[in-house]
């Protein structure tokens, strides 16, 4: 209000006006102090009030707490490092899981990237571990690379088996036997496992034969080619076969993640076993989806990435193979269908449900798990007369087998034969194989077989059907339950 005769109204408010400012300020500041407690934020941090000039051992106690606070640093430095290496590990892993077109690519790759590929074969069905493209794309590679068989797994097949492969592959490339030692556990310490160690080699797993023979074979090789870097072997195969098994075994420290589970090498990675030798570990070979059911069950990925049940797997395994064969061999009485058998199987196994129900999805599991791992004996005849595939012909086979020495790959085989512990031939179960796996290499491949291996797969099912069944049935076994009704006896004669 401007009062006369002087120039400037004066600022001073009515008490009332003045209350009322206060207590809207008031009541502002105590919203503030209610969010941020909400918030979390506490009070304010006390003051260090420090360590007073008069304190005795000052000195002392200013380091103590120096050296407590970098300690501190030192411990959330670490952990944010683990915590990063952990989120960068399960970003990789997404990444793996959702990339399917560079899985093909990785097998291409490694050959690539090699001057001698070892195509594993599992030697229990080495012909079923074959991948007649792989094998092309070898021998269409340019700079003269090479291709040698690595018959793994031999302690899980009868001897004479092993001796009939053997013979019947060397006509196409040579071949070597193995067995890869399956339980290196160390990652640091380099511990040779030497078979005669009794201690050592009383569980069998623990040995390992051919290492020395295959070791020579390469360095040989190596020393024939005049290069100045070192040899590059890739090692490659269906998953399962025992690539990182090999690698390990001829590192002799766990170098290469390996177990049961299909698909645990997800990347190339290489491994110096020698001062002049690399090999190259590679992720299994995509299966292509026009094979044949059984070769799907024992060397894809499906199961897997949930694309096919285990149940179903498991029933096109069973038809492959002798009724008392599996009795025996697992042990359980005579059972009419593949739910049956897995019923019985997991109850002798103790794989049981609440209420007691049978789990025959894990029975099914561990039932496959047994047919690719490192356990169930099964062997596959050899052919008596095979021919050469299209792709191979007298001149690349005289040229795969030049250049490295034979005799000793001979002696070497026969050495390892001499060691290595064999099933008897009645304790073995006997498979008929599928023949070779045609396996997934170009990207397009995916996109262009996919359709046409749908059509193919179902004809190949309704063969087996009309071949093992008397009706032909669709029986869906992941929703089948105990009491669903159909005919048991169609799935065995
Ligand atoms: N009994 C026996 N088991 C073996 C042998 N070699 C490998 N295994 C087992 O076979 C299973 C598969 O071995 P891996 O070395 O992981 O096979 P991989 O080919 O690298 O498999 P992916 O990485 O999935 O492609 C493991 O359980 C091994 O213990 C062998 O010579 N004898
Ligand atoms: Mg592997």
């Amino acid at each position: 209000m401007k009062r006369p005769k002087l120039k400037k109204a004066s600022k001073r408010l009515s008490c009332a006006k003045r209350y009322k400012i206060q207590k809207k300020v008031r009541e502002h500041n105590r919203k503030l102090r209610k969010e941020a407690k909400k918030k979390g934020v506490g009070k304010r941090v006390k003051k260090d009030p420090g360590v007073p000039s008069s304190a005795p051992f000052k000195e002392e106690v200013l380091r103590e707490a120096e050296q407590r606070r970098l300690q501190e640093e030192k411990q959330r430095k670490r952990q944010a490092k683990i915590d990063e290496r952990a989120q960068k590990r399960k970003k990789e892993k997404e990444a793996a899981s959702k990339e399917t077109e560079p899985k093909a690519k990785k097998a291409r790759q490694v050959i690539d990237a090699s001057d001698v590929v070892i195509e594993v074969l599992d030697a229990r069905d080495p012909q079923g571990c074959r991948c007649p493209q792989l094998e092309e794309a070898v021998l269409q590679r340019s700079g003269n690379k090479k291709l040698l068989f690595v018959l793994n797994k031999i302690d899980l097949v009868p001897k004479e088996n092993v001796e009939r492969w053997i013979q019947c592959l060397q006509k196409e490339f040579p071949v070597l036997a193995f067995k890869a030692s399956t339980q290196i556990q160390d990652k640091t310490v380099k511990r040779r496992i030497v078979a005669s160690n009794e201690v050592l080699d009383r569980s069998r797993g623990a040995a390992c034969f051919g290492n020395s023979c295959l070791t020579e074979l390469l360095t040989s090789y190596a020393a024939k080619t005049e290069t100045e870097a070192s040899l590059r072997v890739g090692i490659v195969g269906f998953p399962n076969v025992g690539k990182s098994s090999l690698v390990n075994s001829m590192k002799g420290i766990l170098a290469c993640n390996a177990g049961v589970k299909r698909g645990i090498t997800k990347s190339m990675q290489e491994v110096h076993i020698l001062k002049n030798v690399k090999l190259i570990d590679s992720p299994g070979v995509v299966a292509s989806p026009s094979n044949p059911p059984a070769s799907m069950a024992l060397r894809s990925l499906q199961v897997e990435e949930g694309q096919e049940s285990v149940l179903e797997a498991v029933r096109t395994l069973l038809k492959q193979c002798d009724k008392t064969q599996i009795m025996l061999q697992y042990n359980i009485p005579d059972f009419r269908n593949s739910l049956e058998f897995l019923t019985l199987f997991a109850k002798k196994r103790g794989y049981l449900q609440k209420g007691g129900v049978a789990n025959t999805e894990q029975a099914a599991s561990v039932f496959l798990a047994d047919w690719t791992g490192a356990k169930l004996s099964y062997h596959c005849k050899a052919p008596e007369n095979n021919s050469l595939p299209s792709y191979l012909s007298d001149a690349v086979v005289a040229e795969m087998q030049s250049g490295w020495d034979l005799t000793k790959l001979k002696m070497g085989n026969e050495e390892t034969l001499r060691g290595v512990k064999f099933p008897n031939q009645a304790s073995s179960i006997s498979f008929v194989s599928k023949g070779p796996t045609a396996g997934l290499l170009n990207v397009n491949d995916i996109t262009e077989e996919k359709p046409v291996a749908k059509a193919t797969e179902r004809e190949t099912v309704q063969t087996d059907e009309v071949q093992f069944q008397s009706v032909p049935i669709d029986i869906n076994l992941a929703a089948a339950t105990s009491d669903d009704a159909y005919d048991f006896n169609t799935d065995f004669k």
